[in-house]
């Protein structure tokens, strides 16, 4: 529909249809995006090549910026319409404030439209990395499988942990002292030796506003971290994330906000974040601030990922956002994919309602502001003034061209499914074969393992 959209739009304009209809066969080639456990080594290094590729490309606005940093300098701009970033307890000082309709709730997060937005934001990556190699497509990080996380962090693959800091944070109120082993990732893919150099204005911590400078940092939990401090996550858990009987309680679950619990009832996570915001949380480090106050944030966060505009600086954003848009597909593919599966109309502030335009992709309406006194401006790519984006536009997936293998896999014969279900042998057969034809209509095991 969004391209029907766009194809009436650019007639008007003449010039854009030939671009336009070249975007069509895009549509007809679904590109499956896999778990990166599955990957092979040629596609281990044709995604890592292509990433590192686009570090090196000049950017469309400013040519001292490449394209990834484009990139990055998007999820900066999108936070600082949130006065209150991050929903930390202060008021970062903010030099130049944002105007337009999208001030006044970060235009990504914490909000409906984090799902949408991230979509988006990944398909245009992803479109960018293609344009490098046609071959690659996102993979996903199932941050509940526990053989993924050897995987990612390899020094031929995404890098290692970062080195020589330790942090120990101790809590006056008794609770266990916290000790984080990290820093600047020093050697491997991803390191400043590798030509991996971060632009200090982007990679900012969002509690105090001092940049992070400019190498990748990361403090990696402790392999043997006990359960919910380390890797991997719940798979229950993440199981019922799917299950979320609306959009509101499944974007609060899977952005973080929120558990269920295996009793159905709910609870807030507050000091110790869930799901995606946990593991932003433990690649990049970040613990309970033990003396918050009225000038300090609730969480410390140290490294990269944790610091949120700052996220897309390392490569792993894109695995955990891919697996984060996996969940909302799959919750979709099961008979939820209409609008009236979205937030309820009216309830979000602007940007994140259906119709909404999401900056950056909403005709100039809206101008980011600073991250405290960071001008982020010079660093955003140029956006046509025709390049409108709503979370409507956002709600099939495979209108961008591509899906999930856990949407296409057919469910394995020995899957309890067809215990359950009590058919016999022919009854199985038939069912497989209907899966076959029509994967995604008929996917039982929204979470195939
Ligand atoms: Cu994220």
């Amino acid at each position: 529909m969004r391209y029907l959209q766009k194809i009436v739009t650019t007639i008007s304009f003449g010039t854009a249809i030939a671009m336009t209809m070249l975007q069509i066969p895009a549509i007809a080639s679904t590109l499956v995006r896999k778990n990166v456990i599955d990957l092979t080594p040629q596609e281990k290094s044709d995604f890592v090549n292509a990433v590192k590729t686009l570090k090196t490309i000049p950017g469309t606005n400013n040519k001292n910026v490449s394209l990834y940093d484009e990139f990055a300098a998007i999820h900066n701009g999108a936070m600082t319409f949130d006065p209150m970033q991050l929903g930390g307890l202060v008021m970062l000082p903010q030099d130049t404030p944002s105007t337009g309709p999208a001030t006044g709730a970060d235009a990504a997060h914490e909000h409906g439209g984090f799902l949408p937005w991230h979509r988006e934001y990944l398909s245009r990556f992803e479109r960018a990395l293609q344009s490098v190699n046609p071959n690659v497509t996102l993979p996903y990080w199932d941050w509940a499988d526990p053989r993924s996380v050897d995987v990612i962090f390899d020094p031929n693959f995404l890098g290692t942990n970062g080195s020589g800091s330790t942090l120990i944070i101790e809590y006056p109120d008794g609770r266990p002292t916290i000790r984080l082993d990290g820093g600047p990732v020093v050697s491997g893919n991803f390191s400043e030796a590798d030509g991996w150099t971060l632009i200090p204005d982007l990679n900012r911590n969002i509690g105090t506003a001092e940049t992070l400078g400019t190498s990748l940092t990361r403090y990696l939990p402790d392999p043997n971290a006990p359960a919910g401090f380390g890797f991997p996550l719940d798979q229950a858990e993440t199981d019922r994330i799917v299950q979320s009987p609306d959009y509101n309680t499944l974007r609060r679950f899977v952005e973080g906000e929120i558990t269920i619990n295996a009793d159905g009832t709910q609870t807030e996570c507050l000091n110790i974040p869930c799901n995606h915001n946990l593991v932003h949380g433990l690649v990049g480090g970040s613990a309970p601030n033990p003396n918050p106050n009225e000038t300090e944030r609730q969480i410390l966060t140290f490294g990269t990922m944790s610091n949120t505009p700052a996220s897309p600086n390392d490569p792993v954003f894109w695995l955990l956002h891919t697996n984060v848009d996996r969940l909302w597909a799959e919750w979709q593919n099961n008979g939820r994919q209409g609008s009236e599966f979205y937030a309820v109309p009216g309830t979000e502030p602007y940007g994140h309602n259906l119709n909404d335009r999401m900056w950056p992709w909403d005709g100039g309406d809206s101008i980011p502001g600073s991250i405290g006194s960071t001008d982020i401006r010079p660093y955003l790519p140029v956006v046509s003034p025709d390049d409108i984006v709503r979370p409507i536009d956002t709600l099939d997936w495979r209108s961008y061209g591509y899906t999930y293998d856990t949407l296409v896999k057919p469910v394995p014969e020995t899957s309890s499914t067809f215990g359950l279900l009590g058919l016999g042998a022919l009854g199985a057969a038939s069912l497989l074969r209907r899966k076959r034809s029509y994967p995604e209509q008929t996917h039982l095991n929204s979470v195939g393992k």
